[in-house]
């Protein structure tokens, strides 16, 4: 199959995340893209080919306006403060300050706007947000113009961003516009699957009122695990949307016995709707040893799963979303695509 991928993503560079208390180098760091581009290239999955430039309307299709202008301006904004570092949020409009006016100035913007205080808005992510998005867009139109499959190579992530917020590592939610420019440019229905560690909270929030874009995730159980506030199984979408969403949270520790089991579920519920293509918000952080999750998938059943979405038999393009454990992200992630691929041949 066929990848697309932008050197674009390295200007995605930021210095510091705030994990368990602590400030770190953030996981996701431009190396996880060059080990998955060096896979690619080692077992020679296909050709690599660079992005076309899909410009904003895509953007506008999904996120609210201001946002957008938010993602464009904060570093600047930022930095016109007098502030340091990397932008990053320390205050939010909760549950008891809901009000429609959104602040002037850059930090009570960034606060609005973030869903999460790990991830900071450095210089050049908003153009590496853009790069991953036309990423995104095109392997979205290799299918479309009638290939089988192909993997796009996006990073940031995107699965967190919902139509305003940011956080979890994403930006611009890739899937999700991926998802609304197929139905704009001929797809009658469009399936997500979301199989990376973290539930898709943006992706499920974008398309919960509609029944035109079904979403369905497997992840680490709400109760135990970011993002939290969302993903639970009784989150089933809303009036005409209502059961186009599905939701596996699975417990700590999950193998691969149960793990696929819902994968089987929920590719049945995907071939009943028979979507014209299937999203694939590709994480590979259900690997027993990622450092942030607690799957216990190991490089072996990332193979099996790949054959196994290649049976449901639907036009499909894979978009990257997490996977932190580097050593073995560029093997678990190409294992997916090779899987599919061979699953195809027989
Ligand atoms: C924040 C964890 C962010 C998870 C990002 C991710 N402590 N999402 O991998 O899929
Ligand atoms: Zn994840």
């Amino acid at each position: 199959m066929r990848t697309v991928y932008s050197e674009k993503h390295k200007l995605r560079d930021a210095k510091i995340e705030i994990f368990e208390g602590q400030i770190v180098p953030p996981f996701e760091c431009p190396k996880r893209a060059e080990y998955i581009l060096n896979r690619i290239k080692e077992v020679n999955l296909g050709e690599v080919i660079e992005p076309r430039d899909y410009g904003l309307e895509p953007v506008h299709a999904v996120h609210n306006k201001d946002y957008v202008k938010f993602l464009e301006t904060c570093i600047k904004e930022w930095q016109d403060a007098g502030y340091q570092s990397e932008a990053i949020a320390n205050c939010w409009p909760t549950r008891t300050m809901n009000s429609p006016h959104i602040p002037n100035h850059i930090e009570g913007k960034v606060g609005y706007y973030a869903l999460a205080s790990e991830t900071t808005i450095s210089v050049g992510t908003w153009e590496a947000a853009l790069a991953s998005k036309d990423v995104a867009l095109t392997a979205t139109d290799l299918v479309l113009e009638g290939e089988n499959v192909a993997f796009g190579l996006c990073r940031p992530p995107g699965h967190h961003a919902a139509a305003d917020q940011f956080g979890g590592y994403c930006f611009l939610n890739n899937a999700a516009i991926a998802a609304q420019y197929a139905r704009d440019n001929g797809a009658k229905r469009v399936a997500i699957l979301d199989v990376d560690f973290h539930h898709g909270n943006g992706t499920q929030h974008i398309f919960y009122d509609r029944d035109d874009v079904m979403f369905l995730s497997i992840h680490g159980d709400p109760m135990e695990s970011f993002p939290y506030y969302l993903g639970h199984a009784d989150e089933t979408g809303n009036a005409i949307g209502e059961g186009y969403n599905v939701n596996y949270p699975l417990p700590p520790k999950a193998g691969y016995d149960q793990w696929s089991a819902a994968l089987d579920d929920a590719l049945l519920k995907v071939k009943n709707y028979a979507p014209d293509i299937l999203i694939i918000s590709l994480g590979v952080d259900t690997f027993e040893n990622d450092p942030i999750s607690f799957f216990k998938l190991t490089c072996d059943d990332f193979t099996d799963y790949g054959k196994r979405i290649a049976k449901a038999n639907i036009p499909t393009a894979f978009i990257m979303e997490g996977g932190y454990a580097v050593e073995e992200i560029g093997i678990n992630t190409v294992n997916v695509l090779q899987g599919f691929d061979r699953a195809l041949l027989h």
